[in-house]
């Protein structure tokens, strides 16, 4: 058994990569052993040059670091400025998002048009924005400002964030002094109370952390609703994921990183540099998506995924990728070094993320088009430089139905009661033909065999009766192994489930039932997650914290993850982590994470790293929910 990957086409390019002694990310992680186990388990702090400070979990050593910050402190400290990262991250995203709809507002990004008018006027409304009598071009100047207001600090909570969720919950967030007046007024604040002397309560800590999670979501939520009205909200396509999405015959262009304004736009520019690629010989210009950007077109446009998260530098690896264009986040360095043993060029268009190594090309919104075409040229001359030379493409691919958005996924129900769509939904869910939810969210991790969490907690879950949603490089693994298409329906889901699938494909005019996991989009689509719970939640009159919904990250590993898993938790959600983070070194906060902080938020971590304990915990939850919604709940 190959114990890096399940995945057929990544154990292939793996042998490749050893035979020809090229370095992975898994050749990496066995130099790096043996990692350091203070950092493990979250008990080493270099926040002033007093240290680093180590503290002894056993006792025997140092108790304190030289200022007298204790276990608890260190770790919860550690944990705070992870999900500030990732906070900041997804924010980043989204701020960059509302930036362009400015400047299209304004006439200064042509080439960015508004796409879906109707999700304009819908998140304005819901925004206080009036709308009536106004041009797009002002209403999206003015959605843009509110998003843009939602960073600095105010005398109200992020719009974001409470206007999306429950009042409920809102209410609770207030009370329990969570609620954040800015996105960035809350990292700054974070970073401000994790320094040297400032909060040494791990408690006070982690409760700042969720307010840093809460404006996560807000990041998330606005990434989100501005790639829709910028790109198009997407509903159902076909398309394919794995390694055999490469043509040797055609100029292959991996699009990596998060942000769709540049990969959205890369996909119309190739429309137009078609004939150019024929001129060069090549049949076309086949675009294919590496890791969340690679999710936000296929969901838009159906561009086929290649490959997800810790395989990132194998399709290089197959001789035939002409170009690998990044944007920003999750894009290993090292696939400029890699690059340089074939004809590949690595391609960076940000500022803010160079590589040593790659090629730059800087996209503005102001002259992007014509950015576009200089990259795809690199491309088109890379495929040139190639011809006649070796390469081996893994030939596995398997079909997916992408594009479930909140609004397409009511349309679809729609086709069953178009008076209310979420009715048969909610009646499945009360009779037990389905019997809850479980978002898989998150990456993968090289320290784990790769997807293997998520296939043996899918078919858990997905055999008794629970719907599965999936985001990221959750969904890329999903995706590879088969998990998105109707067949998977067939062969994986428990009979009620089954049928409710079936019913809504039949509705819709489809050959087969829905797939049993719907894939959602990328990471900052979490938040279609928490828009499909929340509106289930307003229409059984209830809060987030009591429906049978759940989240798992099994192979989780950057700090975005971090943030994600921490909303989920803010917004009352049983929430799994498949790999142990960083903060055993502190009873404490563990405890916290995985029992006290259910008095508050209602939510709450299981940690658990085998993947079948892990599903009979989370199917445990559910029928726990189920149980206090007065509906018949199920042995495991
Ligand atoms: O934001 S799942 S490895 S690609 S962090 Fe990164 Fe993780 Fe993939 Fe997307 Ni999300």
């Amino acid at each position: 058994m190959d114990t890096r990957s399940v995945d057929l086409a990544v154990q292939e390019m793996l042998e490749v990569a050893l035979q020809n002694k090229i370095e992975t990310a898994w050749d990496r992680l066995n130099f790096q052993q043996p990692q350091c186990g203070f950092g493990e388990l979250g008990l080493c702090c270099r926040n002033c040059t007093q240290g680093p400070c180590r503290i002894d979990p056993f006792g025997d050593g140092p108790r304190k670091g030289v200022c007298g910050a204790d276990a608890d402190t260190l770790v919860a400290r550690n944990l705070a400025r992870s999900i500030v990262a990732g906070t900041a991250s997804h924010s980043g995203h989204s701020k960059h998002l509302a930036h362009v709809l400015k400047k299209w507002a304004d006439g200064k990004a042509p080439d960015y048009p508004v796409k879906d008018e109707r999700k304009l006027l819908a998140v304005a409304q819901r925004h206080g924005i009036e709308v009536e009598g106004k041009e797009i071009k002002e209403i999206a100047r003015s959605v843009a400002e509110v998003a843009l207001e939602d960073f600095s600090e105010r005398n109200t909570p992020i719009g974001f964030a409470n206007r999306t969720v429950t009042k409920n919950r809102a209410e609770l967030w207030n009370k329990f002094g969570v609620n954040p007046v800015g996105i960035d007024s809350i990292i700054a604040e974070m970073m401000h109370r994790t320094t040297l002397g400032v909060d040494a309560d791990a408690n006070n800590l982690l409760l700042g952390s969720i307010a840093a999670g809460i404006a996560d979501y807000a990041g998330c939520r606005m990434g989100t609703d501005l790639s829709d009205i910028l790109f198009g909200t997407p509903a159902p396509v076909i398309s394919e994921m794995n390694m055999a999405v490469l043509d040797p015959k055609q100029v292959n262009v991996a699009l990596h990183g998060h942000n769709p304004v540049l990969s959205d736009l890369l996909v119309q520019v190739s429309r137009e540099m078609r004939e150019e690629a024929k001129m060069a010989g090549a049949t076309g210009i086949n675009l294919v998506g590496i890791c969340c950007t690679g999710s936000e077109v296929l969901m838009r446009h159906g561009v086929p995924s290649c490959t997800h998260s810790v395989s990132q530098e194998l399709p290089i690896l197959t001789g035939v990728l002409d170009a690998m264009v990044v944007d920003y986040q999750c894009v290993y360095p090292s696939i400029a070094t890699l690059a340089g043993c074939y004809s590949t060029k690595v391609i960076t268009t940000m500022s803010m993320a160079k590589i040593p190594g790659a090629i730059h090309i800087e996209i503005h919104e102001e002259g992007a088009w014509a950015k576009g075409k200089e990259i795809l040229r690199l491309a088109i001359e890379a495929f040139k430089e190639r011809a006649g030379r070796l390469y081996q493409i893994p030939r596995y691919k398997e079909k997916v139905v992408a594009g479930f958005s909140k609004e397409a996924i009511v349309a679809a129900l729609a086709k069953l009661n178009q008076e209310e769509p979420l009715q048969p939904l909610i009646d499945n869910i009360v009779n037990g033909n389905i019997q809850g939810i479980c978002l898989f969210a998150g990456c993968n991790n090289v320290k784990v065999r790769q997807d293997e969490n998520y296939i043996i907690m899918a078919k858990e879950l997905a055999k008794r009766n629970v719907l599965l949603l999936a985001t990221g490089c959750g969904a890329g693994s999903l995706g590879r192994l088969g998990f998105m298409n109707g067949e998977a329906t067939k062969a994986y889901a428990g009979d009620g489930m089954k049928d409710v699938l079936s019913a809504i494909g039949e509705a819709n005019g489809l050959e087969g039932p829905l797939p049993p996991v719907l894939h959602l989009g990328s990471c900052v689509d979490n938040s279609r997650a928490v828009d499909i719970a929340v509106a289930i939640a307003e229409k059984l009159g209830v809060d987030t914290d009591m429906l049978p919904v759940v989240a798992s990250a099994p192979e989780y590993k950057t700090e975005k993850a971090f943030s994600i898993g921490t909303y989920a938790v803010a917004l009352g959600l049983p929430t799994h982590l498949g790999m142990v983070p960083p903060v055993a070194g502190s009873k404490q906060v563990v405890k916290t994470l995985t029992k006290d902080i259910r008095e508050i938020t209602g939510g709450y971590f299981i940690v658990e790293t085998n993947p079948s304990e892990a599903a009979k915990k989370l199917f445990l939850a559910i029928q726990e929910r189920r149980a206090g919604l007065g509906l018949l709940t199920r042995l495991w």
